[in-house]
Parts: structure tokens; C-alpha cells; sequence
């Protein structure tokens, strides 16, 4: 069974005007798509064909032979993960128990968009910013390039893909200000409760 490309959560025009139709045209038309297209290719005929996604990821993370197939499926997996982590009218302050978990983890709430978007504007090149589950502890952290926290035993609860091709139409060069507005307008906060009410 070949991967497909898995559909988008709303209308590629929904959260506008802060993360275009055009941009998601490209981004996941385009950039997302051909993950799972690489990734089909390059499973094709062998074991890994017959794993999940989050199979494949974890089996390949450590093999340096793998390095394509890890780039693809980590690629895949974290792109739909991103689209889920957003949502139109989203972003500011979570409610409930979540608020509470950010405030004991990092002080408050502007804290904690403050390291989030220091940490995730300060990776250098291409790669990702995230809240995870560490153990019981939320954390702020950012991966390189396609690596996902998925492949290192942690449980991702939010991204941001900081990738150029994930903000350059609609930001240019400006990353800072497309972290700001994802936090300010796009974090989908109920998502985030989910991932953490499922890991327990
Ligand atoms: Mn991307």
C-alpha cells in the first residue's frame, strides 16, 4: 500500500490573510506532495513498504543507508502534523488544563512564546520548531533540516515548519514575523490538548 497525500484539515484558503492560498499551493501541492511521492519510490518493493509511517521513521532514523527514506518519511509525517497544528482563528491563549501546563512549564504564556519563537527563528538553515512531551516535561525545541522529535522518543504536541518554502511567498525573509503570526493567529491549541491528553 503506497503512501498518499494525506488531506488538508480546512480550504487551502482559510487562513488567509496570514498563510496564503499561494503558499499552500506550493507547500502542500507541491513540497508536501513530492515527499510522499519520494517516499513511495524509495519504500517500493521492500520491508519498510509494509510499515506505518511511524514505523518506517523510527526503523530508519539510525541507518545511515536510510538517510533518503528517513528525510521523506520524517518529511511527510511532520508536514501533516504541521497543517494540523494550525487552524483559521487560532492562536493566542489556550484555555483549561493546557494554559495551566504552559504556565507551570514556563513561567506564563508570553514566556512561553517568547522561547518558541526565539528557538524556532534561531534555527539556522532549514528545519522545525516545536513543543514536545519529554518525559512529563513540555519543552521548546527545534530539529534540522527533515529530523523530527518523533525519531529521538519524545512526543511532538506543536510545529512550525521554519523551512524558507514554508513562508518565503507570503514573508520573504522575514521568519520572525511568520512565527509572530502563527502564534498570534494560527496555532490550533485544541490540537496541542489532544497530543498531550493522548500521551497521558
Ligand atoms: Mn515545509
Amino acid at each position: 500500500m503506497a503512501f498518499e497525500l494525506p488531506a488538508l484539515p480546512w480550504a487551502a484558503d482559510a487562513l488567509e490573510p496570514h498563510y496564503s492560498a499561494r503558499t499552500m499551493s506550493f507547500h502542500y501541492g507541491k513540497h508536501h506532495n513530492a515527499y510522499v511521492t519520494n517516499l513511495n519510490k524509495l519504500i517500493a518493493d521492500t520491508p519498510l513498504a509494509e510499515m506505518t509511517l511511524e514505523q518506517i521513521i523510527k526503523a530508519v532514523a539510525d541507518d545511515p543507508a536510510k538517510v533518503g527514506v528517513f528525510n521523506n518519511a520524517a518529511q511527510v509525517w511532520n508536514h501533516t502534523f504541521f497543517w494540523h497544528s494550525m487552524k483559521p482563528g487560532g492562536g493566542g491563549r489556550p484555555g483549561g488544563a493546557l494554559a495551566a501546563r504552559l504556565d507551570e512549564a514556563f513561567g506564563d504564556i508570553d514566556k512561553f512564546a517568547e522561547q518558541f519563537k526565539a528557538t524556532a527563528a534561531g534555527r539556522f538553515g532549514s528545519g522545525w520548531g516545536w513543543l514536545v512531551l519529554d518525559g512529563g516535561a513540555l519543552k521548546v525545541m527545534s530539529t534540522a533540516n527533515a529530523d523530527t522529535p518523533l525519531a529521538h522518543g519524545l512526543t511532538p504536541l506543536l510545529t512550525v515548519d521554519v523551512w524558507e518554502h514554508a513562508y518565503y511567498l507570503d514573508y520573504q525573509n522575514r521568519r520572525p514575523d511568520f512565527i509572530q503570526a502563527f502564534l498570534d493567529h494560527l496555532v490550533n491549541w485544541e490540537f496541542v490538548a489532544e497530543n498531550l491528553a493522548r500521551a497521558g
